[in-house]
């Protein structure tokens, strides 16, 4: 186990997409980072990440193990069942993970380095069908979601560790986030991955679900830096990480087959096997908090988020083509 006494961080999460972000900034402020993920492995392309014991969020003791192990200065713990439609199909094993897993983290938490800083990541769905919009630290939690349901109760309990056992506990609630490392089964790789296919022939079309749903979306390198800084501040606290703006599925389509020359009227089709109905006041999020204490604000607009993604697919492909003739 180490030696030197670097500011330690511990990651749960690395293998998602926000964990690889995290660790990228950590780095560059000579941060000492550790990983602690089910396998016990770290990503290949993060050679400066040192494995943690492995951990099983449904499984306090490996929990209790890795934070012992590393004593570290701080904890972000990110890993979670993240997908909103898989949480239907299996709400029990999402509470036991994302909702008691974070009770499980916190716990050994306190037990085995109770100085450590610690982030929890929430998540805009706790406000599932809200009565206003924008949303804020003030919102009222309606989850709408097991999912939602999930991440309400990581939050309370978060909030209630502050509060009771005087932890350093801060809480993004984390409006949507996307990037080239988002899994495809996100809405927004769905689009750019099936828009680059199309443009490629290697598809006709793209099945999606409902195109007037409305989202706040970032980039999740933007998210990751308002993380970062909350464990920065003096004291703890809640904050909305988000754009401000609203866009519909429709949006991102438009602007991903544009960008390749295409309609996506042309291209898309509705299955309802994918269909959500949308929430009558849509989740959109006011991050002033996070602007006046953090300093922080997105630099990532929309339309640059949407090309981001398009330009990685169309590398990926390239470069899949290029490997497969080789
Ligand atoms: O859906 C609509 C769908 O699955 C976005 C997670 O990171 O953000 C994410 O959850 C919207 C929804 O993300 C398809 O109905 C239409 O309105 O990309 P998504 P999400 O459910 O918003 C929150 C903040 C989290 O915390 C979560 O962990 O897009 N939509 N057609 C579709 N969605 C999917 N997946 N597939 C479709 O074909």
């Amino acid at each position: 186990m180490p030696d030197a006494r670097r500011w330690r961080a511990l990651i749960t999460g690395i293998t998602g997409q926000d964990g690889p972000y995290l660790a990228e900034i950590l780095q560059t402020e000579g941060v000492e980072i550790w990983a602690a993920s089910r396998g016990g492995r770290v990503p290949d392309e993060l050679p400066f990440v040192q494995a943690a014991p492995a951990i099983d969020l449904r499984d306090a003791t490996s929990l209790a193990r890795a934070i012992a192990a590393v004593a570290p200065d701080e904890v972000y713990h990110l890993a979670a069942q993240t997908a909103v439609w898989q949480s239907w199909d299996d709400p029990v094993e999402t509470g036991d993970i994302t909702g008691l897993g974070t009770a499980r983290l916190l716990e050994a938490v306190r037990r085995e380095a109770p100085t450590a800083r610690v982030f929890v990541a929430a998540t805009s769905e706790i406000f599932g069908e809200p009565e206003r919009a924008p949303q804020d630290e003030t919102t009222p939690i309606r989850p709408a979601s097991p999912y939602g349901a999930a991440k309400a109760y990581a939050y309370t309990l978060a909030r209630l560790y502050r509060q009771q056992h005087g932890m350093y506990i801060a809480v993004g609630i984390l409006f949507n986030h996307e990037s080239p490392r988002r899994p495809p089964g996100f809405v927004t790789r769905k689009i750019t991955r099936g828009a680059v296919a199309i443009a490629r022939g290697e598809a006709r079309s793209l099945e999606l679900g409902n195109l007037d749903a409305r989202r706040d979306w970032g980039f999740a390198g933007d998210t990751v830096r308002a993380i970062r800084a909350m464990l920065r501040t003096d004291e703890p606290g809640d904050f909305v990480v988000a754009t401000g703006e609203s866009h519909a599925v429709r949006d991102w389509c438009e602007l991903a087959f544009g960008k390749l020359g295409l309609d996506y009227r042309d291209h898309v089709v509705t299955n309802p096997e994918f269909w959500r109905p949308a929430e009558p006041v849509p989740l959109v999020g006011d991050a002033t908090r996070a602007r006046d204490v953090l300093g922080w604000q997105p630099a990532v607009t929309f339309e640059e988020l949407v090309a981001m993604l398009v330009e990685a697919d169309q590398s990926a492909s390239q470069k899949s083509e290029v490997r497969s003739q080789t």
